[in-house]
């Protein structure tokens, strides 16, 4: 009955909507008339405001519609990699979806999707959907394709796996995956069992958000973080390198409820953000110098007496050595390293020493820096210092938040005879693809099955990538629901179905939810789902271990069947039923205790020290930077940031029309003085170069988005897309950062020409 209530919902509010809907900009989502937001910024400064009903396709005057048939309505979980992991209805009449909306039910999604996937309907039906196994015809990299059956690329795959298992060994064998599906099942499910099962080389996932989660427990011991719907109950909400109206859209709200509240918001970013436009504070800071922001706050704070002394004398170590630490960062000396004036660093300072509740969302962009680790280290003292971690669920400090549906039963761990297997760093797939690794001198990688990821165009070093996937002795199988620059280098290709097609479970990484998807329409073609690809593999391998006959039902139970979810009374019946149910928690290092060796907040941290960083913490040059690379900065003197955009979710989306209508030619958006000093307008094509590659964007002169010395882009259009043919990776780094081996995106220095 629960069903019936929401087709009674969708069926009024669709005809309700209408005039509402003329005022929304071509993507479908209505934007804030914020004041102070220019036109030239409108890309990156419109912060969307989320549609409060669902989504029409035309915008025929009210009067003029007449009650249509309701479809069948059914519930699914976005699962793109996504903070928000929004809760779905979708609407189906003769077997196919014609109306796709966000939840009103759920608290986070609260009716209204995204201005990317608000467009979810021409992803279902895309023109160019795979939808038949298809083997490679042409050059590696060519696109040239002929259909196949089931039958012979299964055979194909498992012959050529079985030849290069048998001749060079399991472990040259790579699974390369990421985050295009991040349903359990679609993502961590019995893939593993299969690659376990071959004795294949792991893969060490750590492109997105793993060097801030190495660098918080030396802090803390362990990370726990905080429900972002609490984030309307504090008084100050620090967005500390997040652009939170771009990647986590539905945070937006919660933010302005802050503000609604009488709370008070800051940025601190090198790009003015969405909700900068409504911040009581902008900090645009230097690329690379949080850990300096950081101290010299920490000192201004210790100096004038706004420590929580009682705190920090019951819960932490190492005040005095963080006193002392934070002394060598006066406001002058942090002033010129991050180029923000003394009276906004002191005015900040007193306003997070005063304010209390507090939280610091710590973004995952910003720690994507050769430095990150120390910047994440340096940033979480700060809620140790004012005391507001543990002081309730509004209070503290908040990066990524882990579910407890697991998956870990459906590995198939037992499978894996070699404990020691070898394991890749994503971020150094080129260097592992040619063999310049040293893991992969003397073993190389001889087949390679990519799944849930576009690396040729989010993966770091381009050129390496496509080197790499061009060898010819590289057998390449790639399974993805569209032909994207990495599947034109496939020897053979496998259509994967979409999340509309088949069950999983999803969990938000920062919402408290746990999310049921249910199966709208039958897959499309030949599609099938990863798991039961990977499950059909298995079987042609001759594998006959049981788990490779789970089906999603059973996998998703199995998921379910967890202390931390039975405890909660979460059934899969009700949760199929409802689609989602919030998970209970309790409020964050409420006990107080920390998991760390001193069993209390480390500002001295001796493991930091045994790792080879300073043991309290302190600013680091990025390696790329005028501080870092002197040399390098004479030739390369831009800083280029290439972070998410509203309109893709990384490289996904980008092959829609009407996204890249919307988009238009990839743009870089450059100060005014830069402009003037090298005679670049808005419009003008340029190059932009360093030792790594070229690539071509529009020029995007602004005086607000970036300062002088910054550049910024956005990830990832698809190679065969743009002009050059070149991913925004082409620029970037394969360095890894400080801490966790996580990825350096953004510690990429360029020139530009015109
Ligand atoms: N629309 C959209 N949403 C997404 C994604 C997407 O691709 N598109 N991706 C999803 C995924 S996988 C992730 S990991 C998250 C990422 O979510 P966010 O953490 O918001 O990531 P980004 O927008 O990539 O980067 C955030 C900010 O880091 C800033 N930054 C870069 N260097 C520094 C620095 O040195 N200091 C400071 N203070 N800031 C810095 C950039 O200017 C940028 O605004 O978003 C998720 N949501
Ligand atoms: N320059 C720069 N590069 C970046 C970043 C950045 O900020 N700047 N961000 C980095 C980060 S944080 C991340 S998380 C990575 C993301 O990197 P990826 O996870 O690789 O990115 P996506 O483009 O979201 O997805 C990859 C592919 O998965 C496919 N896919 C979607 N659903 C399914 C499915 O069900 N089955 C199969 N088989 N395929 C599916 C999509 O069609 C798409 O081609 O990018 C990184 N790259
Ligand atoms: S991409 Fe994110 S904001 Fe958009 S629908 Fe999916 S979960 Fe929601
Ligand atoms: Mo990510």
């Amino acid at each position: 009955m629960i069903i019936d209530k929401i087709k009674d919902l969708l069926t009024t509010k669709l005809i309700s909507r209408r005039s509402f809907l003329k005022s929304s900009a071509a993507s479908g989502v209505a934007l804030l008339g914020l004041t102070g937001c220019a036109n030239e910024e409108e890309e990156i400064t419109t912060v969307e405001v989320i549609t409060e009903e669902p989504i029409l396709k035309e915008e025929t005057p009210a009067e003029t519609v007449t009650p249509r048939e309701k479809g069948t309505i059914s519930r699914q979980a976005c699962p793109r990699n996504c903070y928000d992991t929004c809760s779905i209805l979708s609407e189906v009449k003769d077997g196919r979806i014609i109306n796709i909306s966000g939840d009103h039910g759920n608290p986070i999604t609260a009716g209204g999707l995204c201005a990317k996937m608000n467009h979810y309907l021409s992803w279902v039906y895309h023109a160019d959907r795979l939808l038949y196994p298809m083997k490679r015809v042409g050059a590696k990299g060519e696109g040239k394709f002929e259909q196949i059956s089931w039958d012979e690329a299964l055979d194909t795959i498992v012959a050529k796996t079985k030849e290069n298992i048998a001749t060079h060994g399991s472990e040259t064998v790579l699974k390369y995956y990421f985050s295009g599906n991040l349903g359990l099942m679609q993502n961590q499910g019995m893939m593993h069992a299969f690659f376990n099962k071959i004795g294949a080389s792991e893969l060490n996932r750590t492109i997105c958000m793993s060097t801030g989660a190495a660098a918080i427990p030396y802090t803390y011991g362990t990370d726990k973080g905080l429900d972002p719907e609490e984030f309307a109950n504090t008084k100050l909400y620090v967005s500390w390198g997040i652009n939170e109206a771009t990647t986590n859209v539905h945070s937006v709200k919660f933010i302005k409820q802050c503000k609604e509240n009488g709370g008070k918001v800051v940025v601190v970013n090198p790009i003015r953000t969405g909700i900068s436009t409504f911040a009581d504070m902008f900090i645009q800071i230097k690329p690379g110098t949080d850990a300096a922001f950081a101290l010299g706050v920490i000192n201004y704070i210790i100096e004038n007496n706004l420590q929580d002394q009682s705190f920090i004398d019951a819960y932490t170590i190492g005040f005095e050595e963080l006193k002392a630490t934070a002394s060598e960062y006066p406001l002058e000396r942090v002033s010129k390293i991050t180029g923000v004036p003394i009276e906004q660093i002191e005015e900040f300072a007193k306003l997070y020493g005063e304010t209390k509740p507090s939280i610091i969302r710590i973004g995952f962009g910003m720690q994507r820096n050769s430095n990150g680790g120390s910047m994440v280290r340096a940033i979480t003292l700060l809620p140790a210092v004012v005391g507001t971690v543990g002081a309730g669920a509004n209070s503290g400090y908040v990066y990524i938040n882990g579910g407890p549906a697991s998956s870990t039963a459906l590995k198939g761990i037992e499978l894996l005879e070699n404990p020691n297997i070898r394991s890749i760093n994503m971020n150094e797939f080129g260097k592992a693809l040619l063999g310049q690794l040293e893991t992969t001198k003397e073993l190389p990688v001889t087949s390679l099955i990519v799944f849930n990821s576009n690396p040729m165009a989010i993966t770091q070093n381009g050129k390496l990538v496509r080197e790499g996937l061009s060898r010819e002795d590289l057998f390449t199988v790639v399974i993805d629901i569209f032909r994207t620059d990495t599947a034109d280098y496939a020897d053979i290709l496998l259509p994967s179905s979409t999340f509309f097609e088949y069950e999983d479970l999803n969990q938000d990484y920062l919402g408290y939810y746990i999310r049921h998807n249910s199966p709208a329409i039958e897959p499309l073609g030949e599609c099938m789902s990863n798991t039961d690809i990977f499950n059909a593999l298995a079987k042609r391998m001759g594998y006959t271990d049981p788990i490779f006959d789970t089906t999603m039902t059973e996998a998703v139970k199995v998921c379910l069947d967890v202390a931390g979810v039975t405890s909660q009374g979460i059934t899969y019946d009700e949760l199929k039923e409802t689609g989602w149910m919030k998970l209970k928690k309790d409020v964050s290092f409420v006990d107080k205790k920390f998991n760390t060796p001193s069993g209390k907040i480390e500002f001295y941290s001796e493991k930091l020290k045994e790792a080879g960083h300073h043991p309290v913490a302190e600013y680091v040059p990025t390696a790329e930077s005028e501080d870092g690379s002197p040399d390098l900065f004479k030739k390369y003197p831009f800083t280029l940031v290439s972070p998410a955009t509203k309109n893709l979710i990384h490289s996904q989306m980008y092959n829609v029309p009407q996204i890249r209508e919307l988009m238009g030619d990839p743009v870089v958006f450059i100060h005014t003085d830069d402009a003037t000093e090298r005679g670049i307008v808005d419009g003008d094509s340029l190059n932009v170069t360093n030792d790594r590659g070229t690539i071509k964007l529009v020029a995007k002169v602004t005086s607000t988005i970036t300062k002088k010395g910054t550049l910024l882009t956005f990830n990832a259009p698809w190679p065969k897309f743009v002009e050059g043919r070149k991913s925004i990776n082409e620029l970037t780094s394969d360095r890894l950062s400080d801490m966790g081996g996580g990825s350096t995106f953004h510690t990429n220095l360029v020139e530009i020409t015109k």
